[in-house]
This record gives structure tokens, sequence and C-alpha cells, in this order.
């Protein structure tokens, strides 16, 4: 249910704005919450917020979430302000309303918050230099070490067993079952793709139950675009969209990036033959990354790298699936094959890893 401008202009005058309200679109290619551009006009001049309705179908607690997002925010501007950066540009900042709240609830029910906009920067959904997702890499990096410290207690669980990829498997398999769209027979080649994988969804999970891999703060969303790349510096500027920073693995965020980033095609690409794992930019992300995490990685932390690639580069592909058999109710779609254009796209990067796991491994080893 999208709202008209009137309504939004509505809803942006609960927040304390800057200027003269003069127009708001929708912006941006996010899969989850609905994304507009607010301009305010000052004097001769222009100022830009983003405004966000936040999907409460995922996130059960938009309080919870908003919690979270003000106190990782506060931490990290902290953080740069004390290294001499600039805490307006290099972390987002929450405007907050009226009445001091970091969100507001409309009366239908829905929650919408404001972000001042980071100007000068751009976000990409295909890597086009590839200094750029190196540059991504150092910023995911770095804003994973600058968490190193942050209290992880008093972080809520935004969506439980986000990258619980044993969980994930469990709901893909109900899917299948319960095939509530008539689908599953149509897409058995996919199916099956992910029941001869079962025993990998086991991997990072059994690590992280046993020690062997540290629970750490993570972004665990860190796709290219959930990154502002400077226009002039081009250096990642500020990492965004912070919903689901939680614990989680070092391993999720690499393996997330890689996902996205390393894809010669894009993520919804129909012609298969496009989509491979591109070992330069994985060797730069992987370069980029361990240089932004500064010494903080364990060696098992480096050595599993390709594997944290592979499982959550197959998991989002089971999550597509998953939604497609469930009739898309997850992840927005623009035409009717959507979801499984991704579990395509994310199934042929996985099998490229495994034709390539030799190479990857040799990648990684050189940061041990
Ligand atoms: P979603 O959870 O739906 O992916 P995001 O928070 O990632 O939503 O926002 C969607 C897009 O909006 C981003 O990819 C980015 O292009 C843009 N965006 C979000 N926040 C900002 C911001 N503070 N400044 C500039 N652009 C932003
Ligand atoms: C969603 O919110 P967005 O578009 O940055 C999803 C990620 C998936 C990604 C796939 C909260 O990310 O987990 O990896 O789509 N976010 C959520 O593109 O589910
Ligand atoms: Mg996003």
């Amino acid at each position: 249910m999208g709202k008209n401008k009137e309504e939004l202009m509505q809803i942006a005058d609960k927040f304390c704005l800057d200027g003269e309200k003069e127009q708001v679109e929708p912006y941006g290619s996010g899969h989850i919450n609905d994304t507009y551009l607010l301009t305010c006009k000052i004097g001769d001049g222009k100022k830009n917020y983003i405004l966000q309705r936040m999907n409460h179908e995922i996130f059960k607690d938009p309080a919870g979430l908003m919690e979270n997002v003000v106190g990782v925010t506060t931490f990290l501007q902290k953080k740069i302000r004390e290294n001499g950066g600039n805490p307006e540009r290099e972390a987002l900042n929450v405007i907050y309303t009226h009445t001091g709240e970091s969100y507001y609830k409309a009366e239908d029910g829905t929650y919408w918050r404001m972000y001042k906009f980071v100007e000068d920067a751009t976000t990409y959904d295909l890597v086009e230099k590839k200094e750029d997702f190196y540059e991504s890499a150092v910023a995911f990096g770095h804003f994973q070490k600058l968490l190193e410290e942050y209290p992880a207690a008093n972080l809520h669980e935004t969506i439980p067993d986000f990258h619980n990829t044993i969980d994930r498997l469990a709901k893909f398999k109900a899917a299948v079952e319960k095939d509530a769209c008539g689908r599953a027979s149509a897409v058995q080649e996919e199916i099956n793709f992910v029941l001869e994988r079962a025993d990998d969804c086991h991997i990072l999970c059994d690590m992280l139950a046993s020690g062997e891999l540290p629970l750490r703060v993570t972004h665990n969303d860190t796709k290219l675009n959930n990154i502002m790349i400077d226009n002039e510096s081009r250096k990642g500027i500020c990492v965004i969209d912070l919903d689901t920073v939680m614990p989680g693995s070092a391993l999720y965020d690499y393996g997330d990036s890689i996902r996205f980033g390393a894809n010669t095609g894009a993520e919804d690409e129909k012609d298969l033959s496009k989509v491979s794992c591109d070992l330069d930019l994985f060797a730069l992300y992987t370069k980029g990354f361990t240089e932004g995490c500064n010494g903080s990685l364990t060696e098992k932390e480096i050595r599993m790298l390709p594997m944290g690639a592979k499982l959550m580069t197959l998991e989002c592909g089971m999550r597509f699936l998953t939604d497609y058999l469930e009739g898309d109710h997850y992840f927005k779609i623009h035409r009717p094959e959507h979801n499984l254009d991704r579990c395509r796209t994310q199934f042929c990067m996985v099998k490229d890893m495994e034709d390539k796991w030799g190479k990857l491994q040799e990648i990684v080893e050189q940061y041990i």
C-alpha cells in the first residue's frame, strides 16, 4: 500500500526538518523497506533527507530496531569524531520527531523514520570500478572493527536466526512441502541443488556453536548497495542499512559482499552465462576486508572465508527460492519470476565457487 505524495509530506511533517518541504519521490533499490528522497528548500539552497517506511512485517519490533540504530550510530559517530572524521557523513544520522522519538508510528500502523541524506556519494548495484569494490571491503571490515567494543548484549535481535543457515534450510524444506502456490514441481532442479548441499548448511552454525568461530557484532547485509561510495575520493564513506546489525560472524559480512559484488552479473540476471565469481574481485575484496578488520580476524576465520562466501550465497538463493514457493511475500519483486531468477543467479555463483574452490583457498591463505 504505497502512500501518495500528500500523505508522505504529512508524515515528513512529524520530523524536525530544516527548510520547507518541496518534493518527495521513491528512491533506491532495496528489497525490504520503502525508501523516499525528500527535498527541502532552504533559501536558495536545498537539503535532502531519506524518509523510510520500515517493513514491520519483516521487522516485528520496529522500536527495538530503532533502539539498535540509535545505539550503533551514536557509538560510530563518537568513534569517527575521535578519529578526526566527519560524523555527519561517515555514519547514518537519525532525524528525530518533534516529540523526540527516533521513529513515527502513523495512524494506519505503519512505521517511519528519517535520516540525513549522505550527499556526494553513490550506492552501486553492480561493481563499475574494481577499486570501488576494494574500498567497500575496507569500509565493511573497518565497520566491524569499530564495533568490536560495542556492547553486544544491548542489541535486539531484529530478525531471529537471520543467518542461521540450518534454520533457513528447515524453512525452505517446509515451503517445498507445503507448496502453497503449486510451484515446486517446476523448480525441482533448484530444490535438488539445495538438498544436495544440505550438509554444508551446518558448517558455520556448528563452528559458531562450538566456539571455533567467534561471535562478533556484524552488519549482516553487506551488499554493495548498502555502502555509500564518495564521488570524489571513491572511498567507502558510510555504511548504511543498519537494520540487521546483530551478533554474528565476520564470515557473514565477508560472504554476503562476495555473493553480491564478486558476481560478474546482476543479482537478478536472467542470462546465466553472465554470472560467475570473478577471481580478481574476490581477491580484491579479501585484501580490503582483512585490511579493514586490521588484524582482528582469527586464522580459522581467514581459512573459512571461501566457505563464508559460498554459504551466504547458497543461503540467499535458498531464501529467494523459499519466497518464490511461498508466493513472493518477503522480497520486493518487479516481475513475476523475479525471485526465481535471483535464486538461479545465486546457485550459479555457488556452483562456480565450487569449481574454483582451490583458487579461492589459495587467495585467502595469503592473509594468514
Ligand atoms: P533497504 O533495507 O530496503 O535495502 P536501505 O536502507 O538500504 O533500504 O535504503 C535503500 C537505498 O536508499 C540505499 O541503497 C541507498 O541508495 C539509499 N539510501 C539509504 N539511506 C541513505 C542515506 N542516508 N543517504 C543517501 N542515500 C541513502
Ligand atoms: C535484502 O534490505 P536489502 O535489500 O539491503 C535482505 C538481505 C538479502 C538481500 C538480497 C533484511 O537486503 O538479507 O541478502 O535483500 N535484507 C533483509 O539482495 O532480509
Ligand atoms: Mg539496503
